[in-house]
């Protein structure tokens, strides 16, 4: 597959995907998130690819969704393109692991995609915001609402009037990120969480994720008992007996992601 707007790596049984814009500090285009899309459904259908890493360059994971293409669209072409929704939300339908690496600027649409993705690792220079207000519009992407649901209402209400940015000890702090690591071994750092997920069985590694992802949407009770079943799911599959076993007769696990 050719791609213009992403590159991507492939290392076994790990993907690297950059976004690929740096003149215009990654921002998010149509191009650019058809190609993001397209990636992410042929990786997440390759068996040989079990945790994908997404990032940038060290200026910008994403300056956010293009201002100069976005300003021409009225609303009966975003209603009926579809605008966002047609190929922004790939990264939520992944049911491989996906981690964002973040270094210098993650703001609007750029923080939104980040937020899509399970786990948030970010350089020191890392600075996250949702400036949308300064355009005279609102979060677009989620960014209302999972920057609420990870932070709180005060950061969320914060960040979301004033357009400001917060830096990367401050999103460590609120829970917005996982880690914070330097910025020459942000790639290295989130390959090598990537590569430990997948050391796992893919069968485990999405059944949790899933389960994490379910307390999102439930409430607490309803929650447990989803996990609950998923937990009774999990004894019936190969690797659960293979992890069981691994750990009694002291060797290391061979999964069959299964
Ligand atoms: N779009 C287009 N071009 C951008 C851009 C962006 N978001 N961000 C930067 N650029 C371009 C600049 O225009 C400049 O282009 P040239 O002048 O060189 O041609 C080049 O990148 C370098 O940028 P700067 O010269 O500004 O570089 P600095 O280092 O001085 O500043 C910056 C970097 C990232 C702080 C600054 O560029 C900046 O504030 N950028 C805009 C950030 C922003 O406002 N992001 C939010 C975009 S709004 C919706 C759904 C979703 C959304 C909207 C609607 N609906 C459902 C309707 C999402 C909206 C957004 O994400």
């Amino acid at each position: 597959m050719n791609y213009s707007n992403i590159l991507l790596e492939k290392q076994e049984p790990v993907a690297l995907i950059r976004l690929n814009r740096p003149k215009v500090h990654n921002a998010l285009n149509n191009a650019l998130m058809s190609e993001l899309s397209e990636c992410l459904a042929a990786l997440d259908a390759d068996d040989t690819v079990r945790a994908i890493v997404i990032t940038g360059n060290e200026k910008a994971f994403a300056a956010g969704a293009d201002i100069a293409e976005m300003r021409s669209l009225d609303f009966s072409q975003a209603y009926r393109e579809e605008f966002i929704t047609a190929n922004w939300e790939q990264v939520t339908r992944c049911r491989t692991p996906v981690i964002a690496a973040v270094a210098g600027v993650a703001l609007g649409g750029g923080c939104e995609l980040a937020m899509m993705c399970d786990l948030l690792i970010a350089a020191e220079s890392a600075r996250f915001g949702q400036p949308e207000v300064k355009l005279g519009i609102l979060p677009g992407a989620g960014g209302s609402q999972r920057l609420t649901r990870a932070v709180g209402k005060a950061k969320a209400m914060d960040l979301c009037l004033t357009g400001r940015m917060m830096g990367a000890e401050e999103a460590e702090r609120c829970g917005l990120v996982s880690r914070v690591v330097a910025d020459e071994q942000l790639v290295e750092e989130a390959l090598a969480v990537a590569r430990e997920i997948a050391g796992y069985s893919a069968m485990a590694t999405m059944i949790n994720k899933e389960a994490v992802n379910q307390a999102f949407e439930t409430t607490l009770q309803a929650g447990i008992d989803y996990e609950r079943r998923l937990l009774w799911a999990s004894f019936t599959t190969e690797d659960r007996q293979e992890g069981m076993g691994a750990f009694l007769e002291k060797r290391a696990p061979a999964w069959k992601h299964r």
